[in-house]
């Protein structure tokens, strides 16, 4: 009843097709992320955690998470009191993990790639897993195992040696036991009972009891991303991070074959994440009446939700961008680079054709997002804020390095060595032109 004295929850509405390509932009445009402040409160967590180590965990630990904590590792074997968890949970869990491992191992490209590129030249490609890899699950609102298994699996199938989680406690000390249970199931070494900087920090230079990893990966807030961006930018910490993250997104095409209370559903499912979460719809050759049932949907079944709060809130910033066309409607899409891109449309699988930005597509009216989220397969941590221009979301590569070789026999330095020896006259470092010639004369005198 409270609820509903606040008003209806809609999206805004705007007309692509009566909008300035300015306008576009406005409406498109995410909320600049206040960074200001952040890096003076990040700073000075990052270097206690450095030099004073446990010491300074367990004291964030108190402040922050209101948890004491004799030690802030868990180290494996975990407890099996840690990860007790019901029969359904417990199946849930596999049946995902499963799907995730499949899909993450079939990326493999484990095969070494060698081509001879003149006769005599071999170029060759192999893979090594990353070896010490920090997984962040963020605590806050939400407890996400899901998370722990989209970063883990793709870690365990790359081989990485050293896995170590790191997750809030809760103020009892704890772990939750789904995210213990499937630390356990993806061999990890270790759990660190950290969020937020502090957290970053014990993964990027180590402790008495953390072990220092090579690579952060994994979502946060403010506070996490900007320890991650500090931590990588330190040349002294040699640690590198998945990607920039910020809040996450959904934008959802439909057109007249769209299910409008499907189509709720999904904006609805992003919009409970965080009321900085971004919704957008995009309907493609919709009339008013049909308009409607979208949004009459998306009040009442928001209202219907325990998180209605969050919803409103998410919702309050978001729009509905009206297009009369498939094509104006991917051409937006591309523009704002969606993490998650939704198509209620009809033949969604040739539609997808037309996607060149975006984390991860959910196609037809049978794929909720939801479904990406936990189980399907497909990986959960993407790019936001646009990222998608230029970032993947975590897959198997993030966990390796691939490495090259060349092989050259006499007779590739004889076909390859006029090339090499000219470039290097022309950058006028000869050394490089000498290291060539020395051998041609050496196979010239033996010949
Ligand atoms: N949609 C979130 C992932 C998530 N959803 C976790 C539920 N749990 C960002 O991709
Ligand atoms: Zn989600």
């Amino acid at each position: 009843k409270v609820e509903e004295e606040e008003g209806r929850i809609t999206m805004k509405r705007f007309n692509a097709a009566e909008a300035t390509p300015a306008e576009l932009d406005e409406v498109l445009r995410r909320p600049a992320q206040k960074n200001k402040d952040i890096n003076g409160i990040v700073v000075p967590i990052v270097e206690a955690v450095k030099t004073r180590g446990d010491a300074a965990l367990l004291e964030y630990a108190a402040k922050f998470d209101r948890a004491t904590l004799t030690s802030p590792v868990l180290n494996a074997p975990f407890a099996p009191e840690l990860m007790q968890i019901d029969d359904e949970t417990k199946e849930a869990i596999d049946i995902s993990f499963e799907n995730i491992r499949k899909f993450h191992a079939a990326q493999g490209d484990n095969e070494r790639l060698q081509v001879e590129t003149m006769p005599g030249v071999i170029c060759s490609r192999f893979v090594r897993p990353i070896e010490r890899v920090g997984l962040y699950v963020p605590g806050g609102t939400a407890v996400l195992p899901s998370t722990t298994m989209m970063l883990g699996v793709p870690a365990l199938v790359a081989g990485c040696k050293t896995i170590v989680i790191a997750s809030p406690p809760r103020s009892d000390g704890s772990i939750s036991p789904e995210i213990v249970y499937i630390a356990h199931r993806v061999g990890a070494t270790a759990i660190l009972l950290a969020g937020g900087a502090q957290a970053v920090a014990a993964l990027a230079y180590g402790t008495e009891s953390c072990p220092k990893v090579d690579k952060i990966l994994g979502p946060g807030n403010q506070f996490v991303t900007a320890a991650k961006m500090l931590v990588s930018n330190d040349t002294g910490a040699g640690v590198s991070i998945d990607m920039p993250a910020g809040p996450s997104e959904v934008l959802v095409i439909a057109d007249k074959s769209a299910n409008p209370a499907f189509v709720a559903s999904d904006l609805l499912s992003q919009a409970e994440h965080g009321v900085d979460s971004q919704v957008i719809l995009i309907t493609v050759g919709l009339d008013e009446s049909q308009i409607q049932a979208i949004e009459d949907q998306v009040h009442e079944q928001a209202m219907a939700l325990p998180r209605v709060k969050i919803v409103r809130g998410s919702i309050a910033h978001s729009v509905t961008l009206q297009t009369k066309d498939i094509k104006e409607a991917m051409r937006l899409s591309n523009i704002y680079a969606p993490e998650h891109l939704i198509l209620h449309v009809e033949d969604a699988e040739k539609v997808e054709d037309l996607v060149e930005n975006a984390g991860s597509v959910f196609v037809g009216q049978w794929t909720p997002e939801s479904v990406g989220d936990y189980s399907a397969g497909v990986n959960h941590s993407l790019p936001t804020y646009g990222y998608a221009k230029q970032y993947s979301g975590v897959n198997l590569a993030s966990f390796q390095k691939h490495i090259t070789s060349s092989n050259l026999s006499a007779e590739g330095i004889r076909n390859v060595g006029k090339a090499v020896m000219r470039l290097a006259k022309v950058e006028e470092l000869e050394a490089h032109r000498r290291a060539v010639e020395i051998r041609l004369e050496y196979l010239d005198k033996t010949a």
